[in-house]
């Protein structure tokens, strides 16, 4: 859709020639795998730390924020994966903060938080350090996450398919080859958080399907406690994806194991 206005699209290269680079990038890690083995060696939920300095609903979240450091202090602290919002308008983050955390020699798997509705991005992503990429249900038609998906896997990434309502989720659940499934307890109309959202969708015969087929499901948005995500892992969750919470203290790696 040309009407939609991609901020970091404008001026850069076409997908000819991102093409070439990915040929020559190195590999990406397996962000699944990592989420899995946290979750076998710990018993818990693996963490995906979210690396966000803003949102539209709660505004800025940490002064002085540093990518980088913030990356390495959840790495320390533990977490399986980060989360980077490369999304500049509503979260203030970008691709270079991105590439920055990749360069920085942190571990951990990379998940890119970007509005993605355009395959160019997810070329994009991969390039600037990606090994994982979100496609939100509510913005995409299946027709569209069925594509993205197959472009995902050529080029190596991971795809969290994220969804907010039980009708997003019959609907990704109808898709082949999807690994990981985020259900997002933040209505994104109102932006009022419900962690019971994550209960609500893994009820029953969804549930029962979600483990024939083997997907990893996170849990994300408004977890602040232990209980919380005790509460979600109770629900079905292998992985839970948590910003906010972490992200203000002081020391974000501390934070984590709070
Ligand atoms: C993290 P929180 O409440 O812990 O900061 O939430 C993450 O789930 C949230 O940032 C998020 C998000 C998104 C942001 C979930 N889905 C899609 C941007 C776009």
């Amino acid at each position: 859709n040309k009407d939609v206005e991609v901020s970091h699209m404008k001026g850069k290269k076409p997908l000819v020639s991102l093409k070439k680079f990915i040929d020559n990038a190195p590999p990406t890690r397996d962000f699944v795998g990592a989420l899995k083995a946290a979750h076998s060696r710990t018993g818990l939920p693996g963490l995906i730390a979210e690396v966000k300095k803003a949102s539209p609903s709660r505004g800025i979240l940490r002064e002085n924020f540093d990518p980088v450091e913030i990356a390495q202090a959840y790495e320390k602290g533990g977490a399986a994966c980060l989360s980077v919002l490369t999304d500049e308008k509503y979260f203030k983050g970008s691709f270079e903060n991105l590439e920055a955390i990749r360069n920085a020699g942190v571990k951990c798997p990379l998940l890119c938080k970007e509005f993605v509705i355009d395959a160019w991005q997810i070329y994009y992503a991969r390039i600037k350090g990606a090994d994982a990429i979100l496609l939100i249900a509510a913005v995409l038609p299946d027709l569209d996450i069925r594509y993205m998906v197959k472009i995902c896997k050529l080029l190596g990434l991971a795809a969290l398919v994220e969804v907010h309502d039980e009708r997003e989720m019959d609907r990704v659940l109808g898709i082949e080859g999807i690994e990981l499934i985020g259900i997002n307890n933040r209505n994104l109309e109102t932006f009022e958080v419900d962690i019971s959202n994550t209960k609500k969708l893994l009820e029953g015969e969804r549930g029962q399907l979600i483990r024939e087929k083997d997907i990893i499901v996170v849990g994300e948005s408004g977890l602040f406690t232990p209980d919380h995500v005790a509460y979600v892992q109770e629900a079905g969750v292998k992985a839970v994806l948590v910003g906010e919470s972490i992200v203000k203290q002081s020391d974000p790696g501390k934070g984590i194991a709070g």
